[in-house]
């Protein structure tokens, strides 16, 4: 009935340098399992939400309180992000390389884009790349635990990729060099998960 975090899909220590195990421990251990015992809380409170899909919930984010958007976007956009990784992430392939370079003109383009976004996100959020309807990519930003699935966003998408920004994803490997972090990335990101990703709204 409630959510459960889910474990890691790899080691702790599995994408150092870039991101080390210490992080790894309290980011996934500490703070996405509050995300998860907080949202737990706020539908053990409300009946309409029990039984829904964190998807569902997100898609409905506009009539729900606080506690519901912050922690239900924390729960999504953390499985999500240790979902797009992993370690020696490679390269964009296919479809999706084609999309990148037809919507970007490269993956360099992309990156630069994606690390402006995240760069510039005031405070506390995720950079995302996200696909319309018809398969277009786009890079976007969000504040707080907020994401492109909910239904009150700015720019609604399918995402296929996310950063997280705050502080807690960084601080104890690059301190205030968000820019740093950002760059360090993309050596692990997992582009074959983008690439399904893509390839499930693109088809
Ligand atoms: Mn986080």
């Amino acid at each position: 009935m409630a959510f459960e975090l889910p474990p890691l899909p790899y080691d702790y220590d599995a994408l150092e340098p870039v991101i080390s195990k210490d992080t790894m421990h309290f980011h996934h251990d500490k703070h996405h399992k509050a995300y998860t015992d907080k949202l737990n809380e706020g539908v053990e409170k409300d009946s309409a939400l029990q039984g829904k899909t964190i998807e569902e919930i997100l898609g409905m984010i506009s009539s729900q309180p606080p506690l519901i958007r912050n922690n239900g976007g924390g729960y999504w956009n953390h499985d999500f992000f240790w979902k797009s990784m992993k370690k020696g992430g490679g390269q964009p392939s296919g479809a999706l390389a084609e999309a990148i370079e037809r919507d970007f003109g490269g993956l360099d383009s992309l990156k630069e884009q994606f690390n402006t976004k995240g760069a510039g996100q005031f405070g506390s959020g995720w950079a995302w790349l996200i696909a319309d309807e018809s398969g277009t990519l786009k890079v976007t930003s969000t504040p707080n635990q907020d994401n492109p699935l909910m239904d009150d966003a700015k720019e609604p998408g399918t995402p296929l990729l996310g950063n997280d920004v705050w502080e807690h994803a960084y601080y104890l490997t690059y301190m205030n060099d968000r820019p740093g972090y950002l760059k360090a990335w993309w050596d692990v990101v997992d582009w074959d998960t983008v690439g399904t990703r893509y390839a499930a709204v693109a088809g």
